[in-house]
């Protein structure tokens, strides 16, 4: 049988037809743009985005919307719901920025993971909240430079896991894993998937997307891997599979990106061929994953796959483990 190509309308994501869901014309107050949302599904079942705003100074806070399908009549809250607190927390003294949630069992919150900025440039910071009005912000827990970090949701033999993007004074920007005792302390530090060389779409600076998803067959990590061409940076998403009982290991890598920047709303922008999603909701059926991402540092779109075929494509175009070169 000839080798069969592969169907280039096959999508893994589908956009939303809705989007952009969200524009700075949607907020309250005025604001210069809206985009890199974390994205949770309450037990109301409202899904909540916790939204990256850029104010007309350049700085962003975060601010809450909520949405009883995920897809529109937003109510967004009337003031910044998570602000600077540059005070307390010269880290934040330029903004707060990407924020990733997961919900976590054993403390009965939501773990918040967002990129604290300042003059010696972006952290990664984490704050706990029940409601998204009240926050216990733990501070600054990985120094500059560092960002696009997300906690796993569970101990994994005693210890919480944290991935993150750490960039070295030279080199390649790899993503890393660390492991801590009490959220606080964090060490074990090691690389965990490598931006590849060269031609790749992934090469030399890549980071974690939006938090991994739980599968039968292992975390399924999205990432974005930026290509630095003559023109600028393109921002594009692929994925890895990490072993579920030791995420240390990377059993699958897909050698192509899943999604890209192409529609005008993800090309033109503050910051033009971005796409950049930090969160997912899950359908009632476990396996429906809605993507919510920004798009061109302006504007917040969904995309939609299912966990299954994602799985299956992984497996049906990746190197084994971590190839690098
Ligand atoms: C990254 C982050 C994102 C942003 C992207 C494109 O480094 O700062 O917040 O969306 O660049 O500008």
């Amino acid at each position: 049988m000839p080798p069969q190509r592969e169907d280039p309308r096959r999508r893994l994501l589908k956009r939303h037809s809705a989007n952009p869901l969200l524009t700075a014309f949607d907020w309250p107050y005025f604001v210069n743009t809206v985009f890199n949302p974390g994205a949770v599904r309450l037990p109301t079942g409202e899904t909540l985005l916790l939204c990256r705003v850029e104010d007309c100074s350049g700085h962003s806070h975060l601010c809450a919307a909520r949405s009883p399908d995920g897809v529109g009549d937003w109510r967004v809250d009337r003031h910044p719901t998570f602000q600077a607190d540059p005070e307390r927390h010269p880290e934040e003294v330029w903004g707060v920025e990407d924020p990733r949630i997961v919900w976590i069992d054993e403390l009965e919150s939501f773990a918040v993971t967002y990129t604290c900025y300042s003059h010696r440039g972006p952290g990664v910071s984490l704050a706990l909240t029940k409601d998204f009005t009240h926050f216990e912000r733990i501070g600054n827990i990985f120094p500059p430079e560092d960002k696009d970090a997300s906690l796993l949701p569970r101990r994994i033999d005693g210890r919480w896991v944290m991935i993150h993007r750490p960039v070295p004074a030279h080199g390649r920007a790899h993503i890393w894993i660390s492991f801590s005792p009490d959220l606080r302390h964090w060490g074990d530090h090691t690389v965990l998937l490598k931006a590849r060389l060269g031609a790749w779409w992934d090469a030399y600076k890549i980071g974690l997307s939006p938090p991994l998803v739980e599968t039968r067959e292992g975390w399924l990590m999205m990432y974005h891997g930026v290509r630095i061409t003559p023109a600028g940076c393109i921002y594009r998403l692929g994925m890895a599979l990490l072993d579920l009982e030791d995420p240390k290991r990377c059993l699958l890598r897909a050698n192509k990106w899943i999604m890209g920047p192409e529609r005008d709303y993800e090309r033109t922008g503050d910051v033009g061929d971005v796409v950049f999603p930090c969160g997912f909701t899950l359908g009632e059926d476990g396996d429906t994953l809605n993507l919510y991402y920004g798009a061109a540092d302006t504007s917040i779109a969904m995309a939609t796959g299912s966990v299954q075929e994602m799985l299956d494509w992984l497996h049906e175009n990746s190197t084994p483990g971590d190839r690098d070169e």
